[in-house]
């Protein structure tokens, strides 16, 4: 990935740096931060991984998988473009929740256009009202991006199509894309840079993302626990990098904890004699590998923290505070 010089994903406060060459860039240079919102498991981070070219953000078949900001730049002559892919807005249980639904709806005033994505291979569900619901309270260039159009016949993306556009808010330009077969997405860049304002560049144009390796590494981590488990496993886990050093002979050693909520999960976790821990760790690790471009020894152990979703100091020191 590409070199990361700022801010981790946890600090979104990066307006702080503006990098214009003004020689360089054309007098009708935009830019802008684009929100991508929407209720879970639409594609929104599949999505913004598409339009970069590059994983920065984890994607699985399983809702909620995303839980912080992370922020892509996307790079032209004429523009910029910052993607801030967030977790889906839904209905939170627990204190982990609640903290992944204001990360979403965090972006929103600080965006100069939200994208607003929907699974339109189905039809609109109670979370998606309560995405378009605050979409509608507010004065916001909205861009609706009907995804996953790979998964329905026209007649019934037609029918779906129609009653997310009667959720939406009165000015919203709507796209048909996927994300996974890579459809429609040019015509979508063609829309939202037609949205941005006039401005500078704000990250170099070698700057893909504003996250850490560190990060990068607990969530490909995490991600591997959602793509291999289960039922209630995947949500109960996080993942605290303990170590990241780069050794004398190039590789990089990573040790990490994933933490569960109880003993049963260990156990799943682990699998008969090890073997999921181990097939987990084999997959993260070779994932790991190609975006530090280094061979990596990784390192994991599995603990048990009753209930840390629901713990105040825990979820900060994870970061999901
Ligand atoms: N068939 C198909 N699948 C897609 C498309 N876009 C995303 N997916 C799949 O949908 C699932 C969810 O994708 P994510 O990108 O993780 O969804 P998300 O909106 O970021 O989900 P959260 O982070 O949980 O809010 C994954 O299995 C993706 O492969 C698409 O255009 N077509
Ligand atoms: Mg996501």
């Amino acid at each position: 990935m590409s070199k990361q010089t700022q801010e981790p994903a946890l600090n979104p406060e990066f307006e702080a740096w503006v990098f214009t060459d003004e020689e360089e860039l054309p007098a009708d240079h935009r830019s802008g931060f684009i929100a991508v919102v929407g209720r879970p498991n639409v594609g929104k981070s599949t999505l913004m991984n598409a339009i970069l070219g590059q994983k920065i953000a984890i994607v699985s078949s399983r809702p909620q998988t995303t839980r912080n900001r992370i922020s892509g730049v996307f790079t032209q002559e004429t523009m910029q473009m910052v993607f801030v892919d967030t977790p889906g807005i839904h209905q939170p249980k627990h204190k982990l929740g609640e903290f992944m639904v204001e990360e979403a709806l965090d972006s929103i005033p600080d965006a100069d256009i939200i994208l607003w994505v929907v699974d339109v291979a189905k039809m609109p569900r109670a979370d998606d009202e309560r995405v378009a619901a605050v979409l509608r309270s507010q004065d916001l260039a909205v861009v609706l991006a009907m995804n996953k159009i790979d998964l329905a016949p026209a007649a019934a993306l037609l029918k779906h199509s129609e009653a997310y556009r009667a959720l939406a808010p009165a000015a919203v330009s709507d796209i048909a894309i996927s994300a996974l077969k890579d459809l429609g997405l040019e015509a979508l860049l063609e829309t939202l840079q037609q949205q941005l304002p006039l401005g500078p560049r704000y990250f170099p144009p070698e700057q893909v993302t504003d996250i850490q390796e560190r990060f990068l590494a607990a969530e490909l981590i995490r991600e591997k626990v959602l793509q291999n488990l289960r039922q209630e496993v995947p949500h109960a886990v996080a993942v605290d990098v303990q170590a990241f050093e780069e050794r004398a002979n190039g590789k990089v050693y990573i040790a990490a904890r994933i933490f569960v909520e109880r003993d049963s999960q260990k156990g799943i976790l682990l699998g008969k004699g090890g073997s999921m821990l181990k097939r987990i760790g084999s997959e993260a690790r070779k994932e790991i590998e190609v975006e530090l471009d280094a061979p990596v020894y990784l390192d994991l152990h599995v603990k048990v923290k009753p209930r840390w979703r629901r713990d105040d100091a825990e979820l900060r020191r994870l970061g999901y505070a």
